[in-house]
């Protein structure tokens, strides 16, 4: 019976999974995952990215990606597995993410020294030694530049799912074109993360899938092809160094020579990697239009499956493609994790202390706000990163803990209003979605049940979920997705956590003042105090959670 391999390679770490399907028991039988700081002191990132002076500018080392791969396929090999039934691979990757390849890099692929780590012998394929990545803000001329020469953001939104934004791809490739033209010219192959990936697995050139491509302002959401207005205004000769569009189910070929020496892995089929949001789509099992999943990740995001491409008119969110061959919806914040980290570390706890001084705070914080843009945000659009808050004391532990909690979810509330869904059920994955006073938190402000997963990480099990799929496919048969996902990216029904009414219809008052200080922050209204007045007159101060 076949295994099927998923990657994920996030911000801050790579996992992998194996799953074991036959037509009677679907088992996960391999779950590891590797922290790139710790794992790879040597490329010195910290929290997966590079230092920089400036917060707008944010990359990662490419070669840290391909030798965390190394690393993991090196844990698989002593898993005691029999890999000979490794039928197939795939993976996930954080989006938006450029790798700049010379023309020498398939060369440098198919002819790895198996001696050696893939990351050090990768340099002198790569025609710049850092990759822009999805946390970086520093395009916000090149995306005005991007939007003029098209006709406009709704032009640009209608055909691409997203106006320009400043971590998509298109925009950073024109930043690259203009500020390192020599970098620029000697660019044979512009990947993303995951094709890049991909392609260094499989020794040639992978294709991009339209789940990764929809993140790069450049692919026409229609055709699935790059869409020439857009590709000509970024960059001179782009078109000519972009890969083909593949659909996500795409075998990209067989593991190359390389990896099955080194770690004694057989010629696995490779099917297209996407990104991690789309991997996430299949992996929360939200194969049907109606439910969301919520990823508490490196970043918060809300997505779910979209049947026909309703594009936000407000200009917040995305639409992508799905794996399905359909779209999903997406709205991403930047300061997600690590901006619960900045307030947890900011007092000294640990995720323990920080659960229970959430859970012994009253809901609504008495109308206080947190907007906890602690580095550039994404939704809305925040180019000075700072905390701002509205009636909190920045001293107070507690204040602050609920403050930075509340404001996301009430973010993530408001700014998923265009996709049109009545949210009912939340599927909760992410690093945080482990912590269940953070959930209940969610559950009360949408209003909905949400419940968790046995896995931790969704965007690898959709991968391995991808890869099963495709390798069906590929052998000829046929399987519907709700096949490939039963069993296995269900929600677990015991883990439900529901809203309170009383909690709900509080924090629907508590959106008024959420949305008036956010107002205020951008400099688009005024002083948000009487918001906060009527929400504490509406609202006798409730009681917390725990008590
Ligand atoms: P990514 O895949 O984007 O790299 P993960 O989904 O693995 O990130 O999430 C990692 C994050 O999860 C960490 O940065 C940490 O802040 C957060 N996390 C882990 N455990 C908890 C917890 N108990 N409560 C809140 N956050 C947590
Ligand atoms: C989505 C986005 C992030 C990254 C990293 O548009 O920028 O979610 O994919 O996870």
């Amino acid at each position: 019976m076949p295994l099927y391999l998923g990657l994920d390679c996030s911000t801050q770490s790579l996992t992998a999974c194996v799953l074991d399907i036959d037509e009677h028991r679907r088992d996960i039988v391999f779950q590891s995952s590797l922290q790139f700081d710790e794992a790879l002191p040597a490329y010195g990132t910290r929290h997966g990215v590079l230092p920089h002076a400036d917060p707008s500018v944010v990359r990662s080392p490419p070669c840290m990606w391909a030798d965390a791969l190394d690393l993991m396929m090196a844990r698989l090999a002593r898993s005691g597995l029999d890999l000979d039934r490794l039928a197939a691979m795939s993976g996930s990757a954080q989006q938006h993410g450029s790798v700049y390849c010379c023309a020498s890099a398939d060369r440098a692929w198919r002819n790895l020294d198996v001696r050696q780590s893939p990351g050090e012998q990768l340099a002198d394929s790569l025609a710049r030694p850092v990759s822009p990545v999805w946390l970086d803000s520093s395009t916000s001329r090149e995306c005005a530049e991007l939007t003029a020469a098209v006709g406009g953001s709704d032009a640009l939104a209608q055909t691409t799912g997203s106006r320009a934004f400043e971590r998509f791809t298109g925009p950073q490739i024109r930043k690259v074109f203009k500020t390192e033209p020599a970098a620029y010219a000697s660019t044979d192959r512009i990947h993303l993360i995951s094709s890049f990936l991909a392609s260094l697995l499989a020794g040639h050139h992978a294709p991009i899938d339209p789940g990764d491509g929809s993140g790069m302002n450049l692919m026409d959401l229609a055709t699935n092809e790059w869409w020439p207005p857009a590709v000509e205004a970024s960059a001179p000769g782009l078109a000519a160094k972009l890969p083909p569009i593949s659909p996500s189910s795409t075998i990209v070929g067989t593991l190359s020579a390389y990896w099955q020496r080194r770690h004694g892995l057989p010629p696995s089929r490779i099917v297209a990697w996407s990104g991690d949001n789309p991997c996430s789509l299949i992996g929360t099992g939200l194969v049907r239009e109606g439910n969301v999943a919520i990823s508490l990740g490196t970043s918060d995001t809300i997505f779910g499956l979209m049947r026909e491409p309703r594009v936000d008119a407000g200009g917040t969110g995305h639409v992508f493609g799905a794996p399905t061959g359909e779209f999903m919806g997406l709205t991403c914040f930047s300061n997600g994790s690590l901006a619960r980290e900045r307030v947890r570390d900011a007092f000294g706890l640990t995720w323990r202390q920080f659960s229970d001084a959430l859970g012994a705070t009253a809901p609504g914080n008495d109308g206080r706000i947190l907007l906890p843009w602690f580095e550039p945000e994404i939704t809305p659009a925040v180019a000075h990163p700072g905390a701002r808050r509205y009636g909190l004391d920045a001293g107070d532990a507690a204040g602050n803990v609920r403050g930075v909690v509340e404001a996301q979810q009430l973010a993530l509330a408001r700014h998923s209003q265009w996709m049109g869904v009545d949210v009912r059920t939340i599927h909760a994955t992410g690093g945080a979605a482990a912590n269940r006073v953070i959930l209940q938190v969610m559950a009360d402000v949408f209003g909905a049940d949400v419940y968790q997963f046995d896995v931790g990480n969704t965007a690898c099990l959709g991968a391995a979920l991808r890869a099963f799929h495709a390798d069906v496919i590929a052998a000829g048969g046929s399987i519907e997705w709700a096949d490939v996902v039963r069993g296995m990216a269900e929600p677990v029904a015991a883990t439900r956590i529901r809203p309170d009414p009383d909690r709900h219809a509080m924090y629907n008052e508590l959106m008024r003042v959420h949305a008036a200080c956010e107002s205020h922050a951008l400099g688009r209204g005024g002083e948000p105090g009487e918001a906060i007045q009527r929400f504490r007159q509406r609202t006798p101060s409730s009681k917390s959670t725990t008590s």
